[in-house]
């Protein structure tokens, strides 16, 4: 978004340009901890905003169900041919809307329906696409679950074996949204290996890591990998798949034509810009400060009196376990929005209460370490986050910290030049 076309905005339609300067002034000035979301770069939106979005390409680059495709599949091969040698895959397909269709495209294209799968309990880090009922990979497939250990509150892989020899699933997927250790893909493999099944990856959450060198990869483990380009990759909003070259033909024809039409171009090609920037050295320098950052605000918390559960973080995020504060996560939730920190509740392991009051927050550290923040800045939000939530009823603390909160982020402000 521009100058030029914001102004073209606000006379064809000012009630939309206002919901976009409101929501860029929030962005600038509040503190955004939602642990799958980032501020992606003013070329990534350069691209995204581009005329890209007006063309057609159904189909892949070379092989187009209509005309004129011929400078759009550049954009397109070059998001391939940087994915690939950013993760180190074998083959790419960029095309996914999102990481729900990203997964949704790998079942399509490796089972069958009714065939017998293993996911992380959605309660326990997991997602809505490993099986939840509620979700369509639910009702296709023959879901087993799996979850942490109960006191560690880390993945057990000796139990995940003991299942998966049990069950003998056709694929396991690993990869959660609410999971703050390092997940052992090789281990994972082994399992795999051990009761024949296929290997998925979901690395949405840890993308930008493993790309920075952050988080051990999956690519050399899994058969596939999915991911989301917009979480700690700082990309487009979307999706993307790598797989080794045996799956290649059916991943794409799972994608296009099986679950999608046309590719969006201009997120396409907004992909592309993403990974250039994630393959510059500096992006190792932000995965590593985004990990620093996680743990400064986990010992901060920690230090504060919160729970973190498993006992601290290992990539870009905590689960803050409430208890010892006697608030719920959404109680949480409310009052430190009300404060100026947007984060969300989340549901602990075996957590008493039910999914939408929950009794932890997730806390992620990609956004704030993108806006310039350290480790000095972590201990300070921890202290801002323990004060709003010892009194969670309260305006007046509400109020402080919400102007604490604008002092802070009038030092980190993401997008200081939009309008
Ligand atoms: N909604 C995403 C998250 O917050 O983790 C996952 O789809």
């Amino acid at each position: 978004m521009n100058e030029s076309g914001f102004r073209a905005l606000e006379s064809t339609d000012p009630d939309v340009a206002d919901v976009i300067r409101r929501e860029v002034e929030r962005q600038n000035t509040t503190v955004q901890l939602i642990a799958s979301e980032n501020f992606t770069s003013p070329a990534v939106m350069a691209a995204q905003g581009s005329p890209l979005t007006n063309k057609y390409s159904e189909g892949y680059p070379g092989r187009r169900y209509y005309g004129g495709n011929q400078v759009v599949d550049e954009a397109e091969e070059m998001a391939r041919e940087r994915a690939k040698a950013l993760f180190g895959a074998e083959h790419a397909n960029v095309q996914p809307h999102s990481g729900a269709n990203a997964n949704m495209a790998v079942y399509l294209a490796l089972l069958d329906p009714g065939d017998k799968v293993m996911g992380m309990r959605l309660d326990q880090g997991g997602h809505l696409t490993h099986g939840s009922p509620v979700n369509v990979s639910g009702r296709l497939y023959d879901f087993v679950a799996y979850g942490v250990d109960p006191d560690t509150e880390t993945l057990d892989y000796d139990a995940i074996r003991d299942l998966a020899r049990a069950e003998r699933p056709k694929a396991i997927i690993c990869g959660a949204t609410a999971y703050p250790r390092a997940i052992d893909f090789e281990a994972f493999r082994s399992i795999a290996d051990d009761c024949g099944a296929l290997l998925i990856a979901d690395a949405a959450h840890i993308a930008g890591l493993v790309a920075g060198g952050a988080h051990p990869s999956p690519v050399p483990y899994a058969d596939v990998v999915t991911l989301t380009t917009h979480k700690t990759l700082r990309g487009p909003r979307a999706g993307a798949i790598l797989c080794r070259e045996e799956y290649a033909a059916a991943v794409d024809k799972a994608v296009f034509p099986g679950l999608q039409g046309g590719p969006l171009m201009h997120v396409v090609a907004a992909k592309a810009v993403a990974f250039r920037e994630a393959a510059a050295p500096a992006f190792g320098e932000y995965a590593a400060g985004i990990v620093r950052n996680a743990r400064a605000l986990a010992a901060g918390l920690a230090a504060e009196g919160f729970r973190i559960v498993s006992g601290g973080t290992d990539n870009h995020l905590m689960l803050v376990d409430l208890r010892p504060f006697g608030v719920t996560g959404k109680v949480a939730q409310e009052a430190l929005d009300a404060a100026g920190i947007t984060c969300n509740k989340n549901a602990i392991p075996n957590d008493p209460e039910k999914p939408f009051v929950t009794s932890g927050l997730r806390l992620g550290t990609a956004a704030v370490t993108t806006a310039g923040m350290g480790e000095p800045e972590m201990a300070a939000v921890a202290a801002l986050i323990a004060r709003v939530l010892r009194a969670p009823d309260d305006t007046a603390v509400r109020s402080e910290v919400h102007d604490a909160v604008a002092r802070l982020c009038s030092k980190f402000t993401p997008y200081p030049d939009l309008p």
